[in-house]
């Protein structure tokens, strides 16, 4: 069997997606997610340019190979850019190799290792009593997870907090990002109170989670992991921005609340050193951007050594068919953690038809062969991408701030 074509197609069925298609001369098609939210166009470049045509005539059963050669062929190694593009392909062979086999790419990963995958939800509210109202829907729903994010008082806009108009709570701009504001200070003084709040209508049974978005400097992140200790969330996410590692020794030092860390991290060099100096918990790298299944599964092998566990990006920029690439590897790995899980909104579904399903709080992958998720390029077409950008984010004084 030979890959006879390899094309990428741009859609914006509620938001944009990049999704790379490759077929073969067996007639199997297998898709991969190539969608990196804001840049999309840099990834569609890249594989269009300097990927596919490398593709067509290659076997498409030696997954491990072409990632090699992928990677070390283009001398230019990880960044976000590059391996979306490897793991987009990555993921549509691994597709095919399911479909080739007629099993679910689960069982080629070495079968389930539980039932189903825990997935947390997002809640979130203009002020605490609506994010009360968030969280108890999630729960009616049977999230046994939830992420709770509320608008700091006199911050303009929040990160995680929807605007209340049906838009997605990260607002995309066509023609400049839009501005958010922050001011640390007021936030650590506000985020005991939303945990206490939560914790005093829901009991300490359902899962609370919280992303603080790169947003601290280490002593403040310290500060904030001690002040909710008493609520005991799951994990705080992303309490200084992620590309500074030794950050963490001082975050660690201070406090046994759990960290998560790595959605913006995209090869297990970028957390060797969290890794192996136990300084997280919950590593949030994913399929979409770490280069796909392939290395993503080493990577949770070296979680694995140090009692690491996964908690995957799983935000709705990421299409279902990283979704459903991200279920398969969560019911296998042994040392599963959480997996992110935000849904996509109307009318991605027309685009993208997954078998994956949600009962009680769990997803699981399905059963059909590959991935089970089909793209259809028809209904792609009406719905032409759009230009957008992710918000910037100022403290009150003006001054750029990690958004
Ligand atoms: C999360 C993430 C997202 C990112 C988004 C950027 O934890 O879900 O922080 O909300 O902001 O994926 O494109
Ligand atoms: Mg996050």
């Amino acid at each position: 069997m030979k890959i006879t074509d390899a094309r990428v197609v741009v859609t914006s069925p509620g938001r944009n997606y990049a999704t790379l298609v490759v077929e073969t001369s067996d007639g199997l098609v297998g898709v991969g997610d190539a969608t990196l939210n804001g840049r999309e166009l840099a990834v569609a470049t890249y594989l269009r340019d300097h990927v596919c045509p490398l593709l067509v005539g290659r076997d498409p059963a030696r997954i491990e190979d072409t990632w090699q050669y992928l990677y070390k062929g283009a001398y230019w190694r990880r960044g976000p850019v590059a391996m979306t593009a490897i793991a987009a392909v990555d993921t549509a062979l691994w597709d095919i190799k399911g479909k080739t086999a007629g099993l679910p790419v689960y069982e080629l990963l070495g079968g389930a290792s539980r039932d189903g995958v825990m997935v947390y939800g997002h809640a979130d509210g203009r002020d605490v009593p609506e994010l009360l109202d968030s969280v108890a829907e999630y729960l009616q729903l049977g999230y046994k997870a939830v992420r709770i994010q509320a608008a700091v008082p006199g911050m303009a806009k929040t990160y995680g907090v929807s605007t209340g108009d049906g838009q997605v709570y990260e607002p995309a701009n066509a023609h400049l990002p839009e501005e958010g504001s922050w001011e640390s200070s007021t936030y650590l003084d506000f985020a005991p109170t939303v945990f206490e709040a939560v914790r005093e209508r829901f009991g300490f049974a359902v899962h609370l989670l919280h992303d603080v978005h790169h947003r601290l400097t280490p002593i403040e992140a310290a500060r904030l992991g001690k002040a909710l200790e008493p609520y005991r969330p799951f994990w705080i996410e992303d309490a200084t921005p992620a590309e500074d590692q030794s950050a963490f020794r001082v975050i660690r030092a201070h406090t046994t609340t759990p960290l998560a860390v790595g959605e913006v991290l995209t090869s297990i060099w970028d957390v060797q050193t969290l890794i192996t100096e136990r300084l997280i918990d919950y590593v949030r790298t994913s399929v979409a951007h770490t280069g796909g299944i392939s290395h993503l599964r080493k990577l949770y092998a070296l979680g694995e050594l140090y009692g690491v566990r996964s908690g995957a990006h799983g935000a709705g920029d990421l299409s279902p068919v990283a979704h459903a690439a991200a279920l398969h590897l969560d019911l296998t790995i042994p040392n599963f953690g959480i997996q992110e899980y935000m849904g996509h909104r109307d009318p991605a579904a027309e685009v993208f038809r997954s078998s994956y399903t949600f009962t009680d709080g769990y997803m699981h992958p399905g059963n059909a062969p590959g991935l089970g998720v089909e793209f259809d390029e028809a209904a792609a077409a009406r719905f032409p991408y759009q230009p957008r950008y992710l918000p910037v984010n100022r403290r009150l004084d003006g001054t750029v701030h990690d958004w």
